[in-house]
């Protein structure tokens, strides 16, 4: 009886602890839809083209795609404007065209991964044309407030508060319809949402659900920390007025010039995190996943540990933007392990790390970090325990490409007072569409035009001279995903060790398992390495992965007292005896 018992026990913990957590070491490959590939000519990136292109994600060894938003949308953000949450935008295809993706990604184990955008729909959203005009089910949707009178011209209205939107100037707009502001933390076209309305919230719960029971693997959430707004019930029903930063160089129509108080990472958004994680593992025993969940949100690294939650409760993966924002070109060994060891440190036990090396808001890693770089931190993204994110092109090292005003499309360019440095604001030079091959227009299109210019330097850097060439960006990046399935990067334990400023080696280690090492020369200049001090490591290793700076060869051979480590070379080994 009792054991029996504990048979039913035994079982029921069986079940629950076999469900697949697959991202804990995944690489999540970001698709930029518009720019990765056309499938009919029109010049604008396409769910076909998308399909079309997964056999070589699945050659590369992805875990997973991520697909920044497909939605209807009147693009004025490039799809961060969604008109409707469960409709596909006609220019990227149909629901069938999704469908087909699905089918496509699940036949070749590809998980699919969107792009959920909760701060904010399109003006042209039903819902808000439907609460502009105060029907009843909709009235709460927005964050609307009355204006108030210019106490110099009492005939005057002027916005409820002063807040500015991220794209510049007011974040409120009039509403000739229901003679009130509505808030728009990004462009005009972009009104927020109201998290303090209970029916919203069970609203976007129910597009998460609608995209599960299709078989998505997850969600990637935009803009998480601009979600809710100060409760105006504590200052009177009315918009505080956020203070004054004072950043030197900052006009009032600068989101830089206020302190952001009030609309920024206000506490009731981990909760609705968390209740996002709880409905995402509902489908944990109905699709034999755990579903992932990334979080989009530029703030402190206090903040950004709150997503993660505790020992007790599970949130999301905070995107980690400290490749983007913390480290440069001239960034050393040791600043490198600082910025490393500083996420490591702060991330609560028990929780999945995760490296970005870019997205479509930021220049390319290839031009942020120089050519000579891209070996060494796409290896960094890929050894470091957890999740690798890479942006569509890192792999070959594609670099920004030149967008003349003329050709301009990002709002926050657009929307430039200067437009002599429009170039300096826009996210376009990272949205050229991708390098398949040296053919016109990079094989991007059959057509004749390409929505944002191809960037000119296609001869060379493409996707098909560097499968064809012997030793490439792309082979190394290959090479590396490989590495990544290996037992102790999936689950050793890191040594980060910088051994001087340009030396930096990463160390996996785990029992009874070949060690991994990455070891970059960040320098212009040749060196041996001796690895004599990492006295777990065995005597003999194997080179995995060799970076286009360096001579040794994949397979070749070496002791660990003398590495030959050329200038900018990074280098992926494995123990040849097991270890520790
Ligand atoms: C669920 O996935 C896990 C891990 O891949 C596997 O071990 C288990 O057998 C699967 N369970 C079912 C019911 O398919
Ligand atoms: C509001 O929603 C309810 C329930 O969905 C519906 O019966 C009602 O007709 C709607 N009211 C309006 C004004 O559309
Ligand atoms: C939406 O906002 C844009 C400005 O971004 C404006 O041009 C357009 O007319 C608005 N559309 C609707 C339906 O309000
Ligand atoms: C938000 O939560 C933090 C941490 O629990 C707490 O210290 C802080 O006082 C809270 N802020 C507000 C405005 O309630
Ligand atoms: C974990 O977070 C939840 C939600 O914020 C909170 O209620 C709980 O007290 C926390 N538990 C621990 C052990 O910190
Ligand atoms: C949190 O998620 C992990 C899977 O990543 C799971 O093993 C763990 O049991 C979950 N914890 C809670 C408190 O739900
Ligand atoms: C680093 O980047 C800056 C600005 O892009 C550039 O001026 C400088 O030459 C670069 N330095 C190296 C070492 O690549
Ligand atoms: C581009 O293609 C369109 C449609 O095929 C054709 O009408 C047009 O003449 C072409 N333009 C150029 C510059 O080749
Ligand atoms: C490597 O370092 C160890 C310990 O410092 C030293 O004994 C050994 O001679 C060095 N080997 C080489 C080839 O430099
Ligand atoms: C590293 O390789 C790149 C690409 O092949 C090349 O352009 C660069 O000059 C090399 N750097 C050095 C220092 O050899
Ligand atoms: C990296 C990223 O997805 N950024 C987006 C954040 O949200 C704003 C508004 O939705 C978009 O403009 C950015 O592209
Ligand atoms: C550890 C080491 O040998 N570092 C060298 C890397 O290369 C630069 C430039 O040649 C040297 O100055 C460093 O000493
Ligand atoms: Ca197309
Ligand atoms: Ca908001």
């Amino acid at each position: 009886m009792r054991a029996a018992l504990l048979l039913v026990v035994a079982v029921l913990v069986g079940t629950v602890v076999s469900v697949d957590v697959w991202w804990e070491s995944a690489v999540v490959y970001q698709i930029y839809p518009r720019s990765f590939k056309d499938s009919n000519g029109d010049g604008i990136g396409d769910l076909n083209g998308i399909t079309q292109k997964l056999a070589y994600l699945k050659e590369t060894g992805v875990d997973a795609i991520w697909l920044s938003p497909i939605f209807l949308s009147p693009m004025y953000d490039f799809g961060y404007d969604i008109t409707d949450y469960r409709k596909i935008a006609p220019e990227y295809g149909t629901m069938d065209d999704f469908d087909a993706l699905m089918s496509k990604a699940k036949q070749l184990g590809i998980r699919v991964i969107l792009d959920y955008v909760p701060n904010h729909t399109s003006n042209e959203s039903e819902w808000f044309v439907k609460s502009a005009q105060k029907d009843p089910n909709y009235s709460d949707y927005y964050i609307w407030a009355d204006g108030k009178t210019d106490p110099e011209d009492p005939r005057k209205l002027l916005p409820p508060s002063n807040w500015v939107s991220v794209f510049r100037k007011s974040a409120w707009e009039y509403s000739p319809v229901r003679k009130q502001y509505y808030l728009h933390q990004f462009v005009i076209g972009q009104p927020d949402l109201n998290y303090r309305c209970d029916k919203l919230r069970e609203e976007m719960k129910e597009v998460l659900r609608f995209w599960l029971e299709k078989g998505v693997s997850g969600f990637r959430v935009d803009a998480v920390n601009l979600m809710y707004e100060v409760d105006p019930a504590k200052f009177g029903e009315v918009y505080p007025d956020e203070p004054v930063s004072g950043t030197a160089g900052t006009t009032p129509d600068d989101y830089d010039y206020l302190n952001h108080i009030y609309t920024r990472d206000q506490n009731e958004t981990y909760d609705v995190i968390y209740e996002w994680r709880a409905l995402l593992d509902e489908y944990n025993d109905k699709h034999n996943e755990s579903k992932i969940m990334m979080t989009e949100g530029y703030t402190t690294l206090p903040n950004m540990m709150r997503y993660y939650g505790n020992k007790s409760i599970n949130g999301s993966i905070p995107l980690n933007f400290a490749y983007l924002e913390e480290l440069k070109n001239t960034s050393t060994a040791r600043d490198i392990k600082m910025v490393v060891d500083k996420w490591m440190t702060f991330m609560p036990t028990g929780k999945i790390a995760n490296w970005v090396n870019g997205n479509h808001d930021k220049s390319r890693l290839a031009s942020r970090y120089g050519i000579n770089r891209i070996d060494a931190m796409n290896m960094l993204a890929m050894i470091l325990p957890g999740v690798t994110i890479t942006y569509q092109g890192e792999e070959i090292g594609m670099t920004d490409g030149y967008v003349s005003w003329r050709d301009t499309k990002d709002p926050q360019a657009c929307n430039t007072d200067d437009p002599m440095n429009y170039w300096r604001v826009s996210r376009d030079p990272a949205r050229t569409p991708y390098h398949w091959d040296s053919t016109a227009l990079a094989g991007f299109t059959s057509g004749n035009t390409t929505w944002l210019p191809v960037a000119d330097n296609y001869h060379t850097v493409n996707l098909a001279a560097q499968v064809a060439a012997p030793k490439s960006h792309y082979k190394f990046y290959k090479d590396m995903v490989a590495l990544k399935r290996l037992p102790a990067v999936r689950a050793g334990d890191l040594d980060l060790r910088a051994l001087c400023d340009s030396v930096l080696v990463i160390t996996r280690l785990l029992p009874g398992q070949s060690a991994v090492l990455g070891i970059m020369n960040l320098s212009g200049g040749e060196i041996t390495v001796n690895l004599s001090s990492l006295r777990l490591i065995p005597q003999q290793l194997t080179v995995e992965a060799s970076g286009v700076n360096c001579s040794l060869d994949k397979g070749a051979q070496v002791q660990k007292h003398s590495i030959q480590m050329p200038a900018h070379c990074a280098l992926a080994l494995k123990s040849s005896q097991i270890c520790c």
